[in-house]
């Protein structure tokens, strides 16, 4: 009789950023229950609906279990072994790099794979194949807040901690449905919210009532986009009443006095045009941030998803800078992951203009780092920064980019403008997908699927949002033929005559490798490795030796990473959203997330708990728009922007600012061509972090009726 195997493993939800530790049922080789781990420092064994219905998502009839390939598009993808998947894979590659050069390749990966996969696949891709074009979903969720700490601190790195919350007598959470999207902190935040309900003040600046708002003192539902406007005016009341924080300014910050320029033009009655606020709530806000003792504002797609959320995200390090809420317990700006592991993916250099260790492809020294490490020739290392995921795609429907490898996203369903992308993935010569499910919405486009083990069928190491390396065992093997992403890029890296560098023993001696390569770097955590976190549990970055015991709190010592040592302010201007209401499209649609599901469903959509709370996309309307459009609360409606249409059931309520609409982009074309929120959004793009602008478009709306009803 085979051994019956029936015990509780530690490990991390391979969900949300907050990064909560699980424990985890695993009988008879499959996870069976799921639960909260009592001792891991992000949730205290607290959990989510999302993590407890993980285990019927996992082994589902459509798991992807074995490579398959075409050699022609216009024929069926067939069943072959993985060393013909991969010597063909290898083969097609090569041939296009010889006729097209490097540049001809592109690398689109997740915040969704380990530490150890982002670096292999980074290094392979910008090493070994010799294209900087390596770039993930991270650029349509977390690039405008990397690039707003570098801009203003010096570095990325959110400084805080999530025992901060337990500080902080304000809450700033702007742009983020913590409530729904980061659930386990948003309770921690109520629970020190109740227990002095007089003394910690809760702000919430978001153009919805959410679940979020519901605990707000001050509900501040400003226009889609006017977030600087907001921000600057804040601000500008802090500086007029004397908030802020002077000796800060002049011992740790240079540009003040350029913005105080750009806050004299932006008092609050302006800032209360270009919101829709009023200015006494505004000033209301302001007030109640700097008197705080401590302050922590909270932020995500709200703010980053947006033309101008470099912008955004400087506005709001203006205003933690100014006011010296910054480095010291409770107080500081804490941009809230999305990814179980975007910040490892920051961290390895999973944007195209990075490299491992919060380098950069620009800087020759850094460069010469990476250089060293990789044995590579001087000089081997590109240095322009490679193609950002919009970038990659048009430049595949253009023709330029001929070879795409995707892994672990699905941007036939996530990305803004999906006929252009569907073009590209049609057009392209060769497109590779690796993923742990079949059908997606981008499988269906695959030359080559690759059919990848997911968690927790492999094991590495995750960092959430505030910092924690947490190790990932793997539990259960995969099903089929699947093989950890780990594995499959270093075949790959062999087939393609790059054995000698990607010759590992284990997941620990790849996570080894990447960790010498932060020794000294804002992200160092040379002091780690699998061993230290397996035997020693969760550590936060910078752990810079093996007996250093973590850092929960960044710029202590008010000396930021720049080259003078101070931070930046950065004056910044209000900007609408590229597109602006009129006539035609007299509308603007938001889109974002629902509580129950997660993206674009291959998991959450196979749980039938999850499912039958929110079976459907649902459009939300402000009654006096629903007025205007002719339709009623239970109605389909067509939604229809510039790009394309959509169709969902309408709920019309006050929840929603008059004048905007929101739309839950989950549901993909798979599920209903017209489901998707994707076929509505645009691909105008924030100028530094290169994030797109999914937050803010314009729409009409018009009822549709059963033909005889
Ligand atoms: N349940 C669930 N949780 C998740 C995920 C999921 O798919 N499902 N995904 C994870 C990921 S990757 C991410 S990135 C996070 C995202 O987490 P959030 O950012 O919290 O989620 P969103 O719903 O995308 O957007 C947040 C809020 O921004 C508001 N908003 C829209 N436009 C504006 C604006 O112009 N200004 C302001 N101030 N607010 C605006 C929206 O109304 C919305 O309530 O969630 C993570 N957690
Ligand atoms: N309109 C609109 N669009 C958005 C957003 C929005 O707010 N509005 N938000 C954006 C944001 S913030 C994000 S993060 C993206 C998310 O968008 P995506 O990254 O496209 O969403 P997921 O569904 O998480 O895709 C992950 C894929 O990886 C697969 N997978 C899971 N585990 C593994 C594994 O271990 N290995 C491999 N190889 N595959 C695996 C899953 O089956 C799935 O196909 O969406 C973006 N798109
Ligand atoms: S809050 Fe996020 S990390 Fe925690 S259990 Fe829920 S989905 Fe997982
Ligand atoms: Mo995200």
């Amino acid at each position: 009789m085979p051994e019956l195997r029936s015990r509780w493993q530690r490990t991390l939800c391979p969900y949300c950023g907050v990064g909560c530790g699980l424990l985890v049922r695993v009988e008879d080789g499959a996870v069976t229950r799921v639960k909260g781990d009592p001792d891991h420092p992000a949730n205290f064994g607290d959990v989510c609906a999302k993590a407890v219905h993980l285990p019927p998502a996992l082994r589902t009839p459509d798991r992807l279990l074995h490579p398959e390939v075409r050699s022609r598009c216009d024929r069926e993808r067939r069943r072959v072994p993985w060393e013909l998947a991969l010597r063909f894979t290898a083969e097609r590659l090569s041939e296009i790099i010889a006729a097209h050069g490097a540049d001809a390749v592109a690398v689109y990966a997740s915040g969704q794979l380990t530490t150890e996969e982002y670096y292999l696949a980074s290094k392979l891709t910008r090493g070994f194949i010799g294209t900087n074009n390596f770039d993930t979903n991270s650029r349509l969720c977390m690039a405008s807040a990397a690039a707003g700490y570098a801009r203003s601190l010096g570095s990325d790195g959110p400084p805080t901690a999530y025992a901060d919350i337990d500080e902080a007598d304000c809450f700033f959470l702007i742009g983020t449905n913590t409530a729904d999207c980061h659930p386990i902190t948003f309770k921690r935040i109520r629970k020190r919210k109740l227990a002095a309900p007089d003394r910690v003040t809760v702000i919430v600046a978001d153009p919805r009532w959410t679940e979020t708002a519901d605990l707000a003192d001050l509900h501040l539902p400003l226009r889609p986009g006017s977030d600087v406007a907001l921000l600057n005016g804040m601000l500008h009341v802090l500086w007029k009443s004397g908030l802020v924080d002077d000796a800060f300014i002049s011992r740790c910050t240079t540009g003040w006095p350029e913005l105080t320029r750009a806050l004299d033009r932006c008092p609050p009655e302006r800032a209360a045009e270009i919101t829709g606020l009023s200015a006494e709530i505004i000033v209301e806000a302001a007030r109640r941030f700097g008197r705080a003792r401590a302050a922590l504002t909270l932020w995500s797609m709200g703010v980053n998803q947006s033309h101008a959320g470099t912008d955004k995200n400087g506005a709001i390090l203006n205003l933690h800078l100014a006011a010296g809420q910054i480095g010291r317990p409770g107080a500081g700006p804490f941009s809230l992951t999305g990814q179980p592991n975007a910040m490892g993916g920051r961290e390895t250099g999973g944007l195209s203009h990075l490299l491992p260790g919060y380098r950069r492809v620009t800087e020759a020294a850094e460069r010469a780092d990476v250089e060293r490490h990789w044995g590579l020739t001087p000089g081997t290392l590109h240095d322009r920064p490679g193609l950002s995921a919009l970038e990659i795609f048009e430049r595949a429907a253009g023709g330029e980019v001929r070879a795409l490898w995707i892994i672990a996203t699905n941007p036939a369903a996530s990305m803004p403008e999906l006929d252009l992308v569907e073009k590209a993935l049609r057009q392209a010569e060769l497109v590779i997908v690796q993923d742990a499910y079949h059908p997606t919405e981008t499988t269906r486009f695959a030359d080559v699927l690759l059919p990848a083990a997911q968690w927790p069928e492999k094991d590495g190491v995750m960092t959430n949002s505030e910092r924690r390396l947490t190790y990932l065992p793997k539990l259960v093997d995969p099903p089929g033929e699947a093989l950890p992403d780990s594995v499959i890029v270093t075949r790959l890296a062999a087939e393609l005559g790059f054995k000698h560098a990607f010759a590992y023993g284990s997941t620990g001696e790849i996570f080894a490798e990447f960790a010498a390569l932060t020794a000294g770097r804002p992200c160092d955590y040379s002091g780690v490795s699998h061993a230290r976190l397996t035997s020693a549990g969760p550590l936060q970055w910078p752990v810079p030796t093996a007996d250093h015991g973590g850092t929960p709190r960044l710029y202590t010592d008010a000396r930021f990473p720049t080259t003078d040592g101070r931070a930046r302010f950065i004056a910044v201007e209000p900007d609408d959203p590229v597109e602006q209401p009129d006539d035609t499209f007299p509308l603007i649609l938001t889109t974002g997330r629902v509580r129950d599901h997660w993206h674009t469903l291959t998991r959450t959509a196979n749980a039938p708990a999850l499912v039958a709370r929110t079976p459907e996309p649902i459009l939300e309307v402000h009654p006096s728009d629903a007025r205007r459009a002719g339709v009623s609360d239970g109605d389909f409606v067509e939604i229809t922007s510039r790009r394309g249409k959509a169709v969902a059931q309408c709920r019309v309520a006050l929840t929603i600012r008059e004048g905007t609409c929101f739309l839950p982009f989950h549901w993909g074309r798979r599920f209903g061509f017209y489901k998707s929120a994707n076929n509505l959004t645009l691909a105008a793009r924030d100028p530094i972090s290169k994030q797109p602008e999914l937050k803010a478009c314009a729409v009409r709306l018009r009822r549709v009726a059963e033909v005889g009803a």
